[in-house]
């Protein structure tokens, strides 16, 4: 294991205890409204003070790329930790139980290493650039049901460009009647999760932030995976449109989108 990864591990296992300790006392009801259903509770900005101090003393040069502290800045060559402090934060303040930390390191414009913790039943995900997909250890692989008729489906709905909600309920109806199910966790780094482990065939959703998908991608193609932008294209991290699965489902996804999603507005 790398000295990131394993920093990395360090951060969101002290993380996952300070937002353990918030919801033991109830403490997550201090929600801060960043903008319309944007939701910020004190146990993010606990979560992600900790992260940053683990990090900062183990490498104290690196970029960092955080949810609560974001800048604007985009991403360089330069070695860079994207992180999520909770990722399923409306969850959490719901005491809906899927909510995770996310800890990616990337360098050269690559994720090199990656953590998903998932707090409420101690999952722990980690992934090294060529070194395969782990959850508590143990080696996960994507699933090899490649029929989409029997495929389980993750996705997200949208928190905003609420113009596209109509086009993007045509897919789900179109998806309700041709696999197995959709699914909606509320955390994308978890949904990320569950496909690199199998336990569902494809994932989709608009609107998301690099800190959500930064680190769950590396687990994720370490686990056999494929990912992309709508367009078949590698601009998933700032792109804001995310379909990924194994091999046959992403495709049939890809398809599915291009029939039922406009041509303008298959990228942002
Ligand atoms: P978050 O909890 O870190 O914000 C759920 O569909 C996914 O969308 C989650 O990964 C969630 O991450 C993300 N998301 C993006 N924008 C959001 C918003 N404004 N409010 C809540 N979740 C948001
Ligand atoms: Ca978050």
């Amino acid at each position: 294991m790398s000295i990131e990864l394993e920093t990395a591990v360090k951060a969101a296992e002290a993380a996952s205890k300070i937002i353990r300790k918030y919801s033991e006392q109830n403490k997550h009801f201090d929600i801060e409204l960043k903008g319309k259903n944007d939701l910020v509770t004190d146990a993010d900005l606990a979560s992600e003070k900790e992260i940053i101090k683990i990090i900062s003393e183990q490498f104290p040069d690196d970029q960092i790329l955080a949810e609560e502290s974001a800048s604007n800045a985009g991403l360089t060559d330069a070695r860079t930790w994207i992180i999520d402090p909770i990722d399923g934060t409306t969850n959490f303040a719901h005491r809906f139980p899927v909510f995770c930390v996310s800890i990616g390191f990337w360098e050269h414009q690559q994720a090199q290493a990656a953590v998903v913790l998932e707090v409420n039943q101690n999952e722990l995900y980690t992934a090294g650039k060529g070194e395969g997909a782990f959850l508590n250890g143990i080696p996960i692989h994507i699933s090899k049901q490649t029929n989409p008729g029997q495929a389980l489906i993750a996705t997200g709905f949208p928190y905003k460009e609420l113009d596209l909600l109509d086009d993007y309920l045509e897919l789900f109806k179109s998806l309700i009647h041709n696999t197995h199910g959709v699914r909606r966790p509320g955390s994308a780094a978890y949904d990320l999760c569950c496909l690199a482990a199998g336990r569902c065939e494809g994932f989709y959703e608009y609107g998301l932030a690099p800190w959500d998908v930064a680190a769950g991608t590396l687990i994720l193609q370490e686990a056999g995976g494929v990912v992309s932008d709508w367009s078949g294209g590698d601009n998933w991290l700032f792109g804001e449109r995310y379909v990924a699965g194994n091999h046959q489902v992403h495709s049939f996804l890809l398809d599915e989108i291009k029939k039922h999603i406009p041509a303008g507005k298959i990228e942002r």
